[in-house]
């Protein structure tokens, strides 16, 4: 069957929530040659060629983001762990709601999580369907199977969602850097309960080596809602639940259950959802706290959940 055809315009037009700089940055300049213009006239004359001036400090200053983490000491919504259901969740609150400021922490250098690969280290990503829904809605193209459709790599999923969530104004991401604890405050509802208020972060080089090296005191970002989507696998897996766990105020974990695709996909969506005050759990590290079966290699939940987990946190925000 025909790729989804997603039009210049319609690709064009997903770029429209992206800064004015952002979007000249993308700008499409004539393409007679297949190159814009200025790049077509900037081959074959390398012999004369060379970058403007600069001094090492003035890379120094324009790479190091303290005024974003000052910016995002405080923020509205933190999102932890950048894989395919913090990105879904990122970038459907990103466009729906620009008013708000959005803060992604991501302990890999690269985001995207299990999302760079389907299975076994095959490329190719299947999203079952109504997840190629938020494929057209982001523009990533697919060949459409029936009841399933199948994006030609992972990585376009990832990279193309990526892309449209760190052009957005409201949102930042923070990457190789770890939460390694969550905020919390006495919930109203007695002493034992507890609303969560932020996260505490490291560099996540600082977080591996906690054991080996003392005293490496983290950092702090305020946020009345967080949204947890650490996946259940990796060396920071299921974060939030296992913390909550081990500050007695989860019970305990029912462990993700055996491969079943037809129904781990819709019990991650469904219960995506406020597990405490203040905190929303989305993706595979759902499936950690209700015991849901495990999908493998599909990630249609992924993007839905997200979605889901976009839409509880401005309900929550906006109490
Ligand atoms: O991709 P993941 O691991 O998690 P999800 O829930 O976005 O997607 C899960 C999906 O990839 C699958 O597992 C598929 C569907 N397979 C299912 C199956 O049955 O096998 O992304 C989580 C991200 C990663 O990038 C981590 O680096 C990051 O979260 N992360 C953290 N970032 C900051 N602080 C932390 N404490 C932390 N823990 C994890």
């Amino acid at each position: 069957m025909a790729p989804s055809a997603v039009s210049p315009t319609q690709q064009h037009s997903r770029l429209a929530f992206a800064s004015k700089k952002a979007q000249d940055a993308v700008a499409v300049g004539d393409r007679d040659s297949g190159l814009t213009k200025p790049l077509a006239d900037m081959m074959g004359q390398w012999d004369n060629f060379s970058f403007a001036p600069i001094r090492e400090s003035t890379v120094s200053r324009a790479m190091t983001h303290f005024t974003d983490l000052d910016a995002h000491a405080e923020t509205d919504i933190v999102i932890i762990g950048a894989g395919s259901c913090g990105l879904s969740a990122a970038y459907t609150l990103g466009t729906l709601r620009p008013d708000l400021r959005i803060t992604i922490i991501e302990a890999g250098v690269a985001p995207g999580g299990g999302a760079w690969l389907g299975g076994q280290l095959f490329s190719a990503m299947v999203m079952r369907k109504p997840a190629d829904v938020f494929l057209r809605e982001v523009g990533v193209p697919f060949e459409d199977e029936g009841d399933y459709v199948v994006v030609k790599h992972a990585a376009l999923f990832t990279s193309t969602v990526l892309a449209r969530v760190l052009a957005m104004d409201n949102v930042k991401m923070f990457n190789a850097t770890t939460v390694e604890d969550l905020i919390t405050r006495p919930h109203e509802q007695g002493a034992e309960g507890v609303r969560i208020a932020g996260v505490v972060t490291n560099w996540t080089l600082v977080s591996m080596h906690h054991d080996d090296q003392s005293c490496m005191d983290p950092n702090t970002v305020n946020a009345p809602v967080v949204i947890s989507t650490t996946g259940h696998d990796g060396p920071f897996g299921a974060f939030s639940v296992k913390r909550l766990v081990s500050m007695k105020r989860l019970e305990q974990l029912e462990g993700m259950r055996g491969l079943d695709m037809m129904r781990a996909e819709d019990a991650i969506v469904k219960n995506t959802r406020e597990i405490v005050p203040g905190l929303i759990v989305g993706g595979m590290e759902l499936s950690e706290i209700d015991g849901a079966n495990r999908m493998g290699p599909t990630f249609g939940a992924m993007a839905l959940s997200g979605v889901k987990a976009a839409e509880e946190a401005i309900r929550v925000f906006d109490l």
